[in-house]
């Protein structure tokens, strides 16, 4: 399978994010990324550089004045001090019920929390280029896929399922499978269904297409009841409008077993298959993996190769975009395992 990757990732590298009052290593590392590289590599599968550029394509899926902010929010963390280059910006207020989001805030941190879900998706310099790569691969994979590719993987870093329109949250900035999905829409697929298999359920991808019927979104995911993104991600999540019915969301509890996660996959299969979508966009999330730091399914390394198989049986054009995953060292072996079932079926 071909796989785009971007070596401009490293730019996103913050060194620390918040876990119960305290500063702990990121999660998210550039070493994930690394750990995926070397094992495609080994396996024979061929790596390129994005082609794409996904501007066009961002500029639908996000609001205007965030993409804005989003390429400029380092520079503006530093006019308000040099000395910011070597500190982190975190949000501290956010607009919640009854409070307007519709002014844009003079100041940095306010703005920065009018644009961001939680406080755990940490901005460096170079993370608009990382995140920015990421959605060019996005862009790249669905162009090779309208070329006539069966599939295509892109190894990005940061994450994307998370951001919604016009906020980042959950390591997410840009929605690499919103730009996928759409990139796929332009290029004269009708219908497009995206399977987000990560262990958080992926809210910004959900509230992105929630109003259409295009784009038929199914997550399998951690009960939001007790798990992040815990906001989002509940069953009764149909869609509305011309998009009710085409939102599909099968939560699980913390600690479900791999058997009842394939059975559930078996029913997003199921409803994907009812769309008759002419390409498929598979959120890539590796954090079910039973080793994961931050996650509590059960997943095996093994299955992540009965992953890549079922989804092989849907028969559809197919791009594999990274999410999570914090077992950085297993993540190439389980990432590989599901490209190379996929490729094998
Ligand atoms: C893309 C993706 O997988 N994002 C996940 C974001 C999760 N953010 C919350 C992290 C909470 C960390 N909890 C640490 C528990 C250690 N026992
Ligand atoms: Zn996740």
């Amino acid at each position: 399978m071909i796989a785009f990757f971007s070596p401009l990732h490293v730019l996103h590298a913050p060194a620390n994010e918040f876990f119960r009052g305290q500063l702990v290593p990121c999660f998210e590392s550039p070493a994930r990324a690394a750990f995926v590289l070397e094992e495609i590599a080994a396996r024979g599968h061929e790596l390129r550089a994005p082609t794409a550029d996904s501007r066009d394509l961002l500029a639908r899926i996000h609001a205007s004045r965030y993409l804005a902010f989003l390429e400029s929010a380092w520079s503006q963390w530093l006019a308000l001090d040099p000395g910011n280059a070597a500190v982190q910006p975190f949000p501290s207020v956010w607009p919640v019920r009854t409070l307007r989001s519709d002014v844009e805030p003079g100041n940095f941190i306010a703005r920065l929390g009018l644009y961001s879900m939680d406080n755990g998706t940490p901005l460096v310099a170079g993370t608009w280029a990382a995140a920015k790569a990421g959605a060019d691969a996005a862009a790249s994979a669905a162009r090779l896929l309208a070329a006539g590719e069966r599939s295509a993987f892109c190894a990005t870093r940061p994450p994307g399922h998370h951001a919604g329109a016009d906020f980042m949250g959950g390591y997410c900035f840009l929605n690499n499978a919103a730009v996928a999905a759409q990139a796929l829409r332009a290029s004269g697929c009708a219908r497009v269904a995206v399977l987000d298999v990560d262990y958080h359920h992926g809210n910004g991808t959900q509230s992105i297409f929630y109003g259409r019927a295009d784009v038929l979104v199914v997550s399998l995911h951690g009960d939001p009841r007790t798990e992040y993104p815990f906001y989002l991600g509940h069953a009764d999540e149909a869609g509305e409008g011309e998009g009710l019915g085409f939102n599909l969301n099968l939560p699980l509890p913390a600690g479900t077993a791999a058997d009842t996660w394939f059975s559930a996959l078996d029913a997003a299969c199921s409803r994907v298959e009812r769309h008759r979508a002419d390409a498929l966009v598979v959120s890539l999330g590796l954090d079910t993996f039973v080793g994961d730091p931050i996650s509590k399914f059960s997943l095996s390394t093994g299955d992540f190769h009965r992953l890549g198989a079922r989804l092989a049986k849907l028969g559809l054009p197919t791009v594999f975009i990274l999410e999570g995953g914090y077992a950085a060292a297993e993540l190439g072996i389980n990432a590989a395992n599901v490209l190379d079932a996929f490729d094998q079926a």
